[in-house]
């Protein structure tokens, strides 16, 4: 066995997005290019030399090989030890859990999360430090730099243990050390919540239906919601991981979890329905009748939160990603507590979790979690749901109408136009960032404008500051108008257009027809038809 030393080209195109490198399997599995983009990573966290680091994936087609080139690749660096999930699995929670829990230096996730997999779909590699979260900037920006210049690889020319024996593995100087990927997340959910009240609930004939999307939280759910807590099996469907994801698209929408939102609006439908994304960070709630959105699902959680044990005490604090809706902003007004706006992307709430200045946080994209670990969690949230119907004896619909007739409903939606030419994206932000200062007081599509900016995050504790991260225009009444332009997709560009109003009164309506005049405002603003070309988004959430 020895360690070799490859020369490449370097790659300019390297640069982590919203949340890890996200590419075409394709060109993921170009010489060079993975292993290229893992030495970056040992120069961008000062080398990987006598480090522990938990490596996993969401299960997608290249992960085990490219668990095994990781291995050789950290092994020829000089790592201690590696700690990977069996058959190269772990869901982004349970890898952010397995980092806290063994004190480990950092971590690798394989997983491009809710976009679809295979040969002809996306590949994608997160970094994630010893706090358990995404690497901040600072870190990313540190990989991009090493990836631009850095022309050769370390690759022990051993093979990587069989990582479907479980155990402890010499390769060379390291330790590879396979564990089971559930054991240790399953633990820490059975410290969070009331599991009696849970089982109670299942064997009183709660009907639930989770869909795993032949994702990674398979495994989880079914050993958490059908072994554990009693849920009749086949609660839990598409529960094996597929690197293909059976074909689907592991995004946990009324889009592409559609069969599931049919199943529930069903009269006689299950009395609760959720589904996660690829790497099981994402979550879905519905109730039978009802789609909770994500925004107003974290407004609930964060208003029942002390049914739950662990947040029994109440929260410290809770935080939400600037596109995300106000409903939040208004149970933590009603709690005294602290709400904190950030940018799109988890590795933002990292701070403010460690600092203690906040509990619960969450994202309109389905991510919702709190200080347990630092990722969103899809079990988890799962779990919240469940704790608070059983402790409140209510049903998802009776929960959300209470909570509209308290806090008024803040009706969202978000239109996203996918794949289009990324030049043309930017000139669209470009005009409408031109109009900016000159908006307010401005009538549009019948709507006045009374502010408008481009959102900047100074972060309150260590006082870094990020720019650019969407523009805001807000209206009179409350409503307000978002755009930003993704930073997760692999081909071309995608435009998020993010639209919320306020209303106490008309509490059950449809939110497309009360976003109305915002979608046309947003229109008459952006010029979306003509300068995109497309007459209609490719998805609404
Ligand atoms: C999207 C979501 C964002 C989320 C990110 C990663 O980013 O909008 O809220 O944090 O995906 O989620 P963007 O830049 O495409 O809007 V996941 O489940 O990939 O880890
Ligand atoms: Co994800």
């Amino acid at each position: 066995m020895s360690i070799q030393s490859i020369s490449h080209q370097p790659f300019d195109d390297q640069k982590p997005g919203t949340s890890g490198l996200r590419k075409k399997t394709a060109h993921f599995q170009q010489p060079h290019y993975l292993p290229a983009f893992i030495q970056s990573i040992w120069a961008g966290i000062g080398g990987v030399a006598g480090k522990t680091l938990v490596l996993g994936g969401d299960g997608r087609f290249f992960c085990k090989e490219a668990a095994g080139i990781v291995l050789r690749m950290a092994a020829a660096s000089g790592a201690a030890r590696v700690i990977v999930g069996q058959n190269a699995l772990l869901s982004t929670p349970a890898a952010s859990h397995l980092i806290r829990k063994r004190g480990a230096d950092g971590g690798i996730v394989l997983s491009a999360s809710h976009n679809p997999g295979g040969p002809n779909g996306d590949f994608g590699v997160k970094y994630n430090v010893a706090n358990g979260g995404p690497a901040p900037e600072s870190i990313t920006d540190a990989i991009f730099a090493a990836s631009q210049t850095q022309s050769e690889y370390l690759i022990f020319d051993a093979a990587a243990p069989d990582l479907s024996i479980l155990g402890e593995t010499p390769l060379g100087g390291m330790v590879v050390e396979v564990i089971d990927p559930v054991a240790d997340y399953a633990a820490l959910m059975e410290q969070l919540f009331d599991f009696n009240a849970l089982r109670a609930l299942f064997a009183g004939g709660f009907r639930m239906r989770f869909d795993a999307m032949h994702a990674v939280t398979g495994p989880y759910a079914k050993t958490i919601f059908e072994d554990t807590l009693g849920a009749p099996t086949g609660s839990v469907i598409n529960a094996t991981p597929l690197p293909d994801f059976g074909q689907g698209h592991p995004d946990p929408n009324p889009i592409w979890a559609k069969p599931l939102v049919d199943e529930l609006m069903a009269d006689d439908g299950p009395d609760f329905g959720a589904a996660s994304d690829g790497d099981g960070d994402r979550n879905m709630i519905l109730g039978r009748g009802i789609y909770v959105t994500p925004s107003d699902s974290l407004a609930a959680l964060a208003a029942n939160a002390t049914y739950i044990p662990a947040y029994a005490d109440g929260l410290k604090g809770v935080a939400r990603s600037m596109p995300t809706s106000a409903a939040l902003d208004r149970v933590a007004e009603h709690l005294g507590i602290e709400c904190h706006e950030t940018p799109t992307g988890w590795k933002f709430f990292g701070n403010l979790l460690d600092a203690g200045r906040t509990t619960f946080c969450g994202e309109e994209s389905a991510g919702t979690s709190s200080d347990h670990l630092r990722e969103k969690d899809g079990v988890w949230a799962v779990l919240c749901w469940l704790n608070v119907l059983a402790a409140r004896g209510v049903s998802v619909q009776a929960l959300m109408q209470d909570h509209w007739a308290r806090f008024g409903r803040n009706y969202y939606s978000r239109h996203d136009y996918e794949g289009i030419d990324s030049a043309a994206a930017n000139a669209l932000m470009d005009h409408l960032r031109a109009q900016l200062p000159t908006l307010a007081g401005q009538s549009v599509a019948g709507l006045c404008v009374t502010h408008a900016d481009e959102f900047a995050y100074d972060d309150p504790i260590d006082g870094s500051r990020t720019e650019r991260q969407g523009l805001r225009i807000y209206f009179e009444g409350g409503a307000r108008l978002v755009f930003r332009l993704s930073g997760t997709g692999t081909v071309g560009a995608t435009l998020r257009v993010y639209m919320e109003c306020l209303e106490t009164r008309t509490l059950n309506a449809d939110p497309q027809e009360m976003l109305a005049p915002v979608i046309k405002a947003a229109e008459e603003l952006a010029e979306i038809v003509p300068r995109t070309g497309r007459t209609a988004p490719d998805v609404i959430t």
